[in-house]
């Protein structure tokens, strides 16, 4: 760090209140911003952390009208369950306020009419596309039409998904509205724009002179935003929620959704510090740091920079924007609309007293270079392998030695051997890297350095033998239970960050008082003749049948979605009557069913087709029925068709079923008893 600091300041990114949070904001976003802020508190050193939700935009509205409800009652409900789910997987907010506050709509009110004041503004007819049914302007995502490109006949306004080409709504052919399907107007209206052009000489000089330490994900698209030059943004919009535009004349225009929701950081520090809260804005040795995702880098390091700039009055910029990239789920990208998401309030009712595990495995795949990918396999093992078998187990043996030898009463060390020093050594060493780990906002890394005093515990316990030694050497044994103890005390600051849960547990277990990040490394973090508590398991091994669920939960959803984006097949070239009349098509009944031995799609049916004697036929849809389900049951099969030798079983015929949009086969059966037999007609 170049500078000192008194202060630091961290924002997290205002979730929208359109639903509810994921694992993908998690990892991104509020985790590192946590470990960030504990790691701070631990250190000593000043620090805020400001969240809320962002409860304006095009989304909400939607939402309420397909739900009939009002955006207020949206709102209220999300915001309700993110706060609470927050709260519970231990996101150390100091406050968590929304942007519905009054305070937030003065703030934010307050912002634009200085800026109106100063004349930083240009003001702008221009002709948008209009809904003449829903009576309102539509944002370019709410536009559908055909592509100028690929002529794809659903692309959106702002893209088409299937070319890839990004749009403005006016450049689609036949565009209608994504809300109500009418064909669209151009209609005149009035808005103000933020000047981002007048602003890119201070900004050029700010991030790319200034700021070449950010993460490089972060400077190259700031750097190519500059570079293909900055348009005024229009900063209002033609909506009936959000809050006024504090200007004579502006009936119907509403603050645009990201023209408010980064002041939304201000308002929350004043509410959360009324006194004070200017010096966390305004003094330079306050450092503000913006915890983000990257779909939010051009706003929080382009437009809110430009708008604080304009204010003046001493708004600092931001220190840092440490933005990552995004998560995806079992190799799909995590979508609110798809539900193809790990909703962080289901998770902590489906892992009850697990937070922290949630915690260590968005940590340590956290998307901070590149795209990453959850998935629960990789979620079991790394708690059964890191978690229950490294750090739990090394500090559950501790605990126990010591009960087992000393009645739990931490014995003094004798004198250091070469050993112990090593041990010392190394743990002021994985200190030293977890702090610049964590100043540098390498979480995973830092994460890796804590996991490794851990590893360095077990190494030590293993190599000195302590269960062996006591019967040759008890007073040696006193040491090393010593330095073990001193270990895991730091195990319980370092990993506080990270899973705060179980360094509490543990930190309890120790009789640890108040932590601090000094306490890392101390030989004497836990005095002689303290009383540990019972040995207690920190982390339990998660089993399959837990993971299963939600892998199948996860296989239902991917099926859902198949089948509301299903498109059916184009009907194939037509045929005469003389063609359908070769098919013989005949209804049988299942008399039995088995599976062909090593083939796992393929069953064998002997068929009652009335002819007296059975039919056997073999057809692959094992992996869509088990045989006993069929047996009994009538079917329509091709009678006619030529025998053919499938795994050296002659099958005659075939039997006919449906292909559904989520890829199952559905065995085609007559509405009610036919007889066996019967010609399909
Ligand atoms: N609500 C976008 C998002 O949730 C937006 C962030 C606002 S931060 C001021 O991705
Ligand atoms: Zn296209």
């Amino acid at each position: 760090m170049s500078k000192e600091f008194k202060r630091t300041l961290i924002t997290t990114a205002l979730p929208y209140t359109n639903g509810p949070v994921h694992i993908g904001h998690l990892a991104g976003v509020y985790i590192p911003a946590d470990i960030y802020a504990r790691y701070l508190r631990l250190a000593g050193r000043p620090v805020v952390m400001i969240g809320g939700s962002d409860e304006h935009g095009v989304p909400i509205t939607l939402k309420a009208r397909a739900e009939g409800v009002t955006p207020q009652d949206i709102v209220d409900r999300y915001h309700a369950l993110i706060k609470k789910s927050f709260e519970e997987l231990g996101i150390s907010f100091d406050i968590y306020s929304r942007t519905t506050s009054d305070i937030h709509s003065e703030t934010a009110s307050e912002f634009f009419r200085h800026l109106y004041d100063k004349g930083e503004f240009v003001e702008k007819t221009s002709e948008q596309l209009y809904d003449p049914q829903a009576k309102e302007f539509l944002a370019d995502r709410y536009v559908t039409g055909e592509c100028p490109h690929c002529h794809n006949p659903r692309a959106y306004g702002d893209q088409c998904e299937a070319c890839g080409t990004s749009l403005n709504a006016t450049d689609l052919i036949n565009p209608k509205s994504a809300i109500s399907n009418s064909p669209l107007e151009l209609r005149p209206t009035h808005h103000w724009y933020m000047p981002l052009d007048k602003w890119e000489p201070a900004l050029r000089q700010w991030i790319l002179e200034g700021h070449k330490e950010w993460k490089s994900n972060v400077y190259g698209q700031c750097k190519s935003w500059l570079d293909m030059g900055l348009q005024p943004r229009a900063v209002s919009r033609d909506l009936s929620w959000g809050i006024p535009v504090p200007v004579e004349g502006a009936e119907g225009k509403v603050l645009y959704v990201w023209f408010d929701a980064p002041i939304g950081y201000i308002s929350n520090t004043k509410e959360l510090l009324p006194d004070s809260w200017e010096k966390w804005w305004k003094d330079p040795e306050t450092r503000i740091i913006n915890f983000i995702g990257k779909d939010n880098i051009v706003f929080h390091c382009i437009v809110f920079p430009a708008m604080l700039m304009a204010y003046g009055d001493g708004f600092q910029l931001p220190d840092n924007v440490p933005a990552n990239e995004f998560l995806n789920l079992e190799g799909d990208k995590i979508s609110t609309s798809r539900n193809w998401a790990v909703w962080l309030h289901e998770y902590l009712a489906d892992f009850p007293g697990k937070q922290d595990v949630l915690r260590y495995v968005l940590t340590a795949n956290a998307p901070e270079t590149k795209d990453n990918d959850f998935t629960w396999r990789d979620f079991q093992a790394r708690n059964n392998n890191e978690l229950a078998a490294i750090l739990g187990n090394f500090v559950n043996r501790v605990v126990i030695l010591t009960h087992k030898y000393y009645n739990g009463v931490v014995p003094a060390a004798g004198e250091l051997l070469d050993i112990d020093k090593t041990a010392y050594a190394e743990l002021a060493g994985l200190r030293d890297s977890l702090t610049d780990n964590i100043e540098n906002f390498h979480f995973r890394e830092a994460l890796k350095d804590a996991m490794g005093i851990a590893r360095l515990g077990n190494k030590y316990l293993q190599d000195c033998e302590p269960w062996k030694v006591v019967k040759t050497d008890p007073e040696r044994v006193k040491t090393v239970i010593n330095v073990c103890t001193q270990i895991c005390a730091s195990i319980a600051v370092a990993m506080e960050p990270f899973m705060p849960f179980s360094s509490e547990r543990l930190a309890r277990t120790l009789g640890l008082g108040k932590l601090s990040w000094d306490m890392i490394g101390n030989a004497d973090a836990v005095p002689a003749g303290t009383v540990l508590g019972a040995p207690e398991l920190l982390f339990e091994k998660i089993d399959d049948d837990t993971i299963k669920a939600q892998t199948d939960r996860l296989e239902r959803i991917k099926k859902e979605n198949a089948v509301k984006a299903y498109q059916p097949e184009p009907v194939k070239a037509e045929i005469n009557m003389p063609d359908f009349e070769k098919l013989d098509i005949r209804v049988g009944k299942v008399i039995s069913c088995e599976r062909v031995p090593k083939a796992d799609k393929l069953l064998k049916f002997s068929i009652d087709d009335g002819t007296g004697t059975p039919r056997t036929i073999v057809s692959g849809i094992a992996q869509h029925y088990k045989p006993e389900e069929l047996t009994g049951k009538q079917v329509c099969f091709i009678a006619n068709l030529a025998p053919a030798k499938i795994r050296g079983v002659v099958s005659q015929g075939m039997i006919l079923s449906a292909l559904n949009a989520d890829g199952s086969l559905k065995v085609i059966s007559p509405a009610s008893d036919a007889t066996n037999g019967a010609q399909v007609k």
